[in-house]
C-alpha cells in the first residue's frame, strides 16, 4: 500500500517522534508500506513521520556499486541512538518532503549507531560515506527537523523564495 508523503511546510513534520515499544504486526505492516512508498517516489530513505506516523522508524535503501537499489540492502532502523562520530563532510541532499530541492549540507563523516530491527533485536553499526549522511538526514526527521533547517540564514531565505515560487507555479497547472 502506497502512503501519501507529507511535504514542507506541513507542521506535522515538526513533531518529535516517540520511541517504538511494540515490535508487532502493525509495525511490520508500516515498514512494508514505507518501503513501497519510498520506491514508488524514487527515494533512498524515508522516516515514518514523512507518512504521518511520528514514531522512531526509518528505512534506507541505498544504490550499490552497480547503481541498483537492491531490496536485500534495505535497512530498517528503529529507535536509533548515535554513540560515536568523527569528522565532517559536505553532501548535496534532497528530501521526499521537500521535492525538487537540493542543497549542500554539512554532516558528520563517520558515525556509529545503536538501533533495533523490526523484531526488537539490538544492533550496532558503523557507517561512512553516503550511508552515514543518509542516517543523519533521517535521524533529524525523528527530531522534527528538516535538512533545510541546517542552511545559513541567507541560503534559507533564498530557498523559501524559490520554493514558494515553485509551489505557485505547480498550483497554476
Ligand atoms: C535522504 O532522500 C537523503 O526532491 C533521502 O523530487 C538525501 O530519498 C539521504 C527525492 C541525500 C542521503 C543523501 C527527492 C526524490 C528523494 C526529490 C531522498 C525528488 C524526488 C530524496
Ligand atoms: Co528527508
Amino acid at each position: 500500500m502506497i502512503l501519501s508523503v507529507v511535504t514542507y511546510p506541513d507542521r506535522r513534520l515538526k513533531v518529535v517522534s516517540k520511541a517504538v515499544e511494540k515490535f508487532d504486526e502493525k509495525l511490520h505492516f508500516l515498514l512494508d508500506n514505507m518501503y513501497e512508498t519510498m520506491m514508488a517516489s524514487n527515494g533512498i530513505g524515508l522516516a515514518a513521520i514523512q507518512v504521518d506516523r511520528p514514531i522512531q522508524v526509518l528505512i534506507l535503501n541505498l544504490p550499490n556499486e552497480e547503481e541498483n537499489q537492491d531490496k536485500s540492502d534495505l535497512l530498517e532502523i528503529i529507535n536509533p541512538k548515535m554513540t560515536e562520530s568523527n569528522g565532517t563532510v559536505f553532501y548535496q541532499e534532497g528530501c521526499l518532503s521537500v521535492p525538487g530541492f537540493y542543497e549542500d549540507i554539512e554532516r558528520l563523516e563517520t558515525i556509529t549507531i545503536r538501533y533495533q530491527d523490526r523484531y526488537g533485536m539490538t544492533h550496532n553499526m558503523r557507517a561512512e560515506a553516503l550511508l552515514s549522511i543518509a542516517i543523519q538526514h533521517e535521524m533529524e526527521h525523528l527530531q522534527g527537523k528538516l535538512f533545510i533547517e541546517n542552511l545559513s540564514y541567507s541560503r534559507r531565505k533564498k530557498f523559501e523564495k524559490e520554493y514558494k515560487k515553485t509551489m505557485k507555479e505547480k498550483k497554476k497547472r
